[in-house]
C-alpha cells in the first residue's frame, strides 16, 4: 500500500497521454463526491493500465465515471461541461463499479445496465453482494472475498474462511461506513481483514489484492476451477505442471475425467450466470418428468434462487414424495426420461448412502456435503436469447437431489444455503445447544436423541431461533 500511497499526487495530470491501449475509450472522471485526490489517484491507476483519462470533458470522451453522485447530477454536471466546451458528445454515465471492474479485468468490461447512473442518490451497483449497501463497503467486500478466494486456492481453509467471515459482518452491517473507526472492535474482523478495509477506504483500491488480482497463478486457478469437475488440488497440480490455458489442456492432451471433459465443452456456457426465468423453465421439466415417473412426486427450486437471487451458477431441485420409501429408485426413472427426451448432456448419479441408525455425523465438520441420491447434471435448455441464441440452446448445471419426506425440511434447509449461513447455523447448533445439524437431520446430544421436524420453521424452534425467511439468509 506503501507504495500506492507515495505515488498518490494531489491533483490530475494535466492532459491525455496519447490515444492510450483502448483508442475507442476516452474516460473522464467527475471529481464532484469523488474527491481531488482519489480523483488523481484513479487517473494515475487508469493510465498506468493504458487508458486514456481526460482531465476535462471533450466531445472525444466516451465514458463519464462517478462515484456517489446519481443519474440526475451528473447528467446536469455533463450539460454544464458541454455548454462550458461548447461541444455535444453522447457519453456513457457510469458508476465507478464498471471503472473498479475495468481496471481488475485490466481492459475496458462492455457496459452492463447495472453499471449505468440511475435517477436516486449512490446510482448503479446493484451487485448482488452491494445491493443498497453503502458502496465502500461493498468495495471492501470484494477485497476481502478476492483473499479469501486466494486463500482457499492456496489450501489455507481457515484463513479463506477469515476473510468470509470478516467480508459477512460488513454485509450485514447497516449504514454507510466511510471510516475504519466506525468498525468499532466488531468481532469476525481480525487485522489483516481491517488493514485491507481501510486501504479500500482511503483508496479505493489495495494494493494487495490487486497484486492478487493480476498474478498468474490467481489467474490460472480462477481459470481452471471454474471448469466443471475441477477443485483446487487439480488446478493446482496443473498449474504446477505448467499449464496456463484450456486450450493447454487440450492440446497437451491432459488426463480428464468425464465430467471436466463436459465441464470444457461447456465450459462459457457454464460460466454464463442462470436467469431466475431459465431455472423455472428447468424445474418445470423436471417436475414434467416426474410427473410421468411418480405422480405425487413434489419439486422443490432451493439454492440461491429460493433465497431471491434473480441469477445462480446451477440449478438445485430437491425432490420428495409424500409417502415414505415412494421416492426410492425415482430417480434413475427421471434421469432415463430426460435424457430420453434430449435434455441431458451429461449426468452422474450417486445412490443415497445415508442411514439414521448409523447416528450423527461428528460435530463440527464444515463440510456441506450430504448422502441423498442425487445426480449432477448439465441440462440442455432451449433458449430464444443470450448467448446461446444463435445454436438455440445453452448448456445449464442441474443439482437434482431426492430426500425421503422425514428428511424433507432438513434436505431444504441445508441446500438453500447460503453456504456461510449454513456454516454459521451449523456451528450454533452444536457450540450452543451440543446439537448436530446437517442436511439429514438435527440430533440432540445432550439428551441422545433426534429432533424430528415437518418444517424449516420447526428447526428453527429446536434450535431455540427465530424463523429466518430464505430471503434473509443470503449472507
Ligand atoms: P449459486 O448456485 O446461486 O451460485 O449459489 P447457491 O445456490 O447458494 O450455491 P450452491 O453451490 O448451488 O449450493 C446450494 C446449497 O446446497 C449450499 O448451501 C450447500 C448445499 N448443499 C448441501 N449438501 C450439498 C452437497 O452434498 N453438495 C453441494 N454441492 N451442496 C450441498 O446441503
Ligand atoms: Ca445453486
Ligand atoms: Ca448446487
Amino acid at each position: 500500500m506503501t507504495l500506492l500511497r507515495r505515488r498518490r499526487a494531489s491533483s490530475p495530470p494535466a492532459g491525455p497521454p496519447g490515444p492510450g491501449r483502448f483508442p475507442a475509450v476516452v474516460l473522464c472522471l467527475v471529481e464532484k463526491r469523488m474527491g481531488a485526490s482519489r480523483r488523481a489517484f484513479l487517473t494515475q491507476l487508469a493510465r498506468a493500465k493504458g487508458f486514456r483519462v481526460d482531465r476535462a470533458y471533450s466531445a472525444a470522451v466516451t465514458h463519464v465515471v462517478s462515484e456517489q453522485n446519481s443519474g440526475a447530477e451528473v447528467a446536469q454536471w455533463l450539460e454544464q461541461q458541454r455548454e462550458e466546451c461548447g461541444a455535444e458528445g453522447d457519453p456513457a454515465l457510469l458508476d465507478i463499479s464498471w471503472f473498479t471492474e475495468s481496471m481488475g479485468a485490466g481492459r475496458p468490461v462492455e457496459i452492463e445496465s447495472r453499471h449505468r447512473l440511475r435517477g436516486g442518490w449512490g446510482g448503479g451497483g446493484d451487485r448482488e453482494w452491494g445491493r443498497g449497501l453503502p458502496y465502500d463497503s461493498a468495495l471492501s467486500q470484494e477485497a476481502l472475498e478476492t483473499l479469501a478466494e486466494e486463500a482457499g486456492f492456496s489450501g489455507s481453509e481457515g484463513r479463506s474462511l477469515a476473510f468470509t467471515r470478516a467480508a459477512s459482518v460488513l454485509k450485514a452491517l447497516p449504514g454507510r461506513l466511510s471510516t475504519l473507526e466506525e468498525l468499532g472492535p466488531l468481532p469476525g474482523i481480525g487485522e489483516h481483514s481491517r488493514r485491507v478495509i481501510q486501504d479500500v477506504l482511503e483508496d479505493g483500491v489495495c494494493a494487495e489484492v490487486e497484486r492478487v488480482k493480476l498474478s498468474e497463478r490467481y489467474q490460472t486457478m480462477k481459470l481452471f476451477t471454474k471448469i466443471f469437475g475441477v477443485g483446487v488440488r487439480t488446478a493446482s497440480r496443473w498449474y504446477q505442471e505448467g499449464l496456463r490455458t484450456l486450450v493447454d489442456l487440450q492440446e497437451r492432451g491432459t488426463k480428464l475425467t468425464r465430467q471436466q471433459q463436459a465441464g470444457l465443452r461447456h465450459y462459457d456456457d457454464l460460466n454464463t450466470p442462470v436467469e431466475r426465468g431459465e431455472a423455472e423453465s428447468i424445474s418445470r421439466a423436471v417436475q414434467g418428468a416426474v410427473q410421468r415417473c411418480l405422480p405425487g412426486t413434489s419439486v422443490t427450486l432451493a439454492g440461491g434462487f429460493r433465497r431471491g437471487k434473480p441469477h445462480g451458477h446451477d440449478v438445485d431441485l430437491l425432490l420428495t414424495h409424500p409417502e415414505a420409501g415412494r421416492e426410492a429408485g425415482l430417480l434413475s426413472r427421471v434421469v432415463s426420461w430426460l435424457d430420453s427426451q434430449d435434455l441431458i448432456l451429461y449426468q452422474h448419479s450417486q445412490e443415497n448412502s445415508y442411514a439414521l441408525q448409523e447416528g450423527p455425523e461428528p460435530p463440527g465438520g464444515r463440510d456441506v456435503m450430504d448422502r441423498f441420491e442425487r445426480c449432477f447434471s448439465i441440462f440442455r435448455l432451449e433458449v430464444q436469447g443470450g448467448p446461446g441464441a444463435a445454436r438455440g440452446w445453452k448448456a445449464v448445471r442441474v443439482d437434482l437431489v431426492v430426500a425421503p419426506i422425514s428428511q424433507f425440511p432438513f434436505a431444504l434447509l441445508g441446500w438453500t444455503g447460503s453456504r456461510h449461513f449454513e456454516r454459521e447455523l451449523r456451528r450454533f447448533a452444536s457450540h450452543e445447544r451440543k446439537m448436530v445439524l446437517n442436511s439429514h437431520a438435527l440430533y440432540d446430544s445432550r439428551r441422545n436423541l433426534f429432533l424430528p421436524a415437518v418444517s424449516e420453521e420447526e428447526i428453527f424452534q429446536h434450535l431455540g431461533l427465530e424463523y429466518v425467511p430464505p430471503a434473509q439468509r443470503n449472507t
